[in-house]
């Protein structure tokens, strides 16, 4: 169990307040018709889910990853794809939050604490030809005099169809690879912004993913976060920053999917007895529950670390966040995967059926493996940080 602080403690009882009295009894019907929970956002927004990356004089919590992670945990108890919506809005504030400046940082934060509208935010790094090679985007930026022309396709992004603020990435000059790429912040309604193609998801469904093209779309200085090649770093902080939250993501829907199993192995009966006394369902149930709780101390020592705000690349580096990070990511999403699969197979046919929980969450389970850089992706970060202190 964790050891929270009161203000935590507090942040994770409205969480679960709110997943269990709100959230819950919309679960299967998000799930089933994939319509796009405008009501849940409101709530989120009024409970300051929607701000935990602002600072405190706009209402937030000065980008405290730990209340970030039990947020996300107590929502993806119930249910992924509401928890996924204030995850992404999160993650997208994030490059704001390490590399905006003061002007930009009011700008979009007031925005985001207006009273009579909610605003949510994409971050927007995937393009059909770079995923996990993300540096090799084909989105271009190109300068002319005051101002800069986007051009180009982002795809995968999520709340892509529902925010009003995306963050996007887009390179000068290819042979630079990395150090040609810059952020921008871009508006939905600047002239040359259009929303594609819509993904049909096998899991996380009630939450949009969606292209985005961007036809000459004109950026002014204003637009642009950090120094012109600084995009890179940003991406890179800010997936630092993001990861132990799909963790935490991760951790949320393999407790649920426990949680589910363990009440029906207490109550299903056959050959005369509980399937709780059965010892391998014991074994089963014990081994979920203990891989659950290490994926939790995991999530948190890297939220923990991540909150001693270290947010420039190298510093973040020397104290092995990336690695953390990824840890963290990797193994709660593994644990997801295998949790919500085995939670299935206690429900034996029933756990099949659309009727119990189990199946939507293990398709739920499936996107952290892939998102926030796929589980591979993972294991490449932790390895070159293992192996750093090797290299020239
Ligand atoms: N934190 C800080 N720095 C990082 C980093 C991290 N997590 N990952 C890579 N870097 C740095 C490297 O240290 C390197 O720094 P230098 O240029 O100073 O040497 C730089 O980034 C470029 O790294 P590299 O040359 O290894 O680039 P590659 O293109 O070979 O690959 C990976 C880098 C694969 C790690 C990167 O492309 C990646 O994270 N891909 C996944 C993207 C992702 O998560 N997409 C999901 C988006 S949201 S759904």
């Amino acid at each position: 169990m964790l050891n929270l602080s009161e203000k935590h403690g507090m942040i994770r009882m409205i969480a679960e307040k709110i997943a269990n009295e709100k959230v819950a009894p919309r679960a299967k019907e998000i799930d089933a018709t994939g319509a796009f929970p405008w009501d849940l956002v409101d709530i989120y927004k009024k409970q300051g889910f929607l701000y935990l990356m602002l600072p405190e004089r706009f209402g937030g919590l000065d980008g405290d990853i730990t209340s970030l992670c039990l947020v996300i945990e107590e929502l993806a108890k119930v249910s992924g794809a509401p928890s996924l919506i204030p995850l992404a809005h999160n993650v997208g504030l994030m490059p704001i939050m390490v590399s905006a400046n003061e002007e930009q940082k009011e700008y979009i934060y007031s925005k985001i604490a207006e009273p009579d509208k909610t605003y949510l935010v994409a971050f927007a790094l995937s393009e059909p030809d770079a995923g996990s090679d993300a540096s090799h985007m084909r989105t271009s930026v190109t300068k002319d005099g005051h101002y800069y022309y986007l051009n180009g396709k982002k795809s995968m992004i999520t709340n892509g169809a529902n925010a009003q603020i995306y963050i996007v990435f887009a390179n000068s000059n290819p042979k630079l690879r990395t150090r040609g790429i810059s952020a921008f912040y871009v508006e939905r309604d600047y002239p040359g912004v259009t929303i594609g193609k819509s993904e049909d998801k096998m899991g996380m469904i009630g939450s949009d993913m969606t292209e985005l093209i961007f036809d000459n779309v004109r950026l002014t200085k204003d637009n642009l976060l950090g120094k012109e090649g600084d995009g890179w770093d940003i991406a890179m902080s800010t997936l630092n920053l993001s990861r132990p939250a799909v963790g935490a993501q991760a951790v949320g829907i393999a407790q649920g999917a426990l949680d589910y199993a363990v009440e029906y192995a207490w109550k299903r009966v056959q050959f005369g007895q509980k399937l709780a006394d059965f010892e391998g369902i014991q074994f089963m149930v014990a081994d979920m529950a203990t891989q659950v709780e290490a994926a939790r101390a995991l999530v948190y020592d890297a939220a923990h670390l991540l909150d001693m705000k270290v947010y420039e690349r190298d510093k973040m580096s020397a104290i092995g966040v990336d690695k953390l990070s990824a840890m963290a990511k990797v193994f709660s999403a593994d644990v997801a995967m295998k949790v919500t699969t085995d939670a299935v197979q206690i429900l034996g046919g029933c756990g099949y059926t659309k009727e119990y929980p189990v199946e939507r969450m293990m398709r739920d389970a499936k996107a952290t493996q892939i998102y926030e850089g796929t589980n591979q992706i993972q294991r490449i970060v932790i390895a070159r940080d293992i192996f750093r202190k090797f290299m020239g």
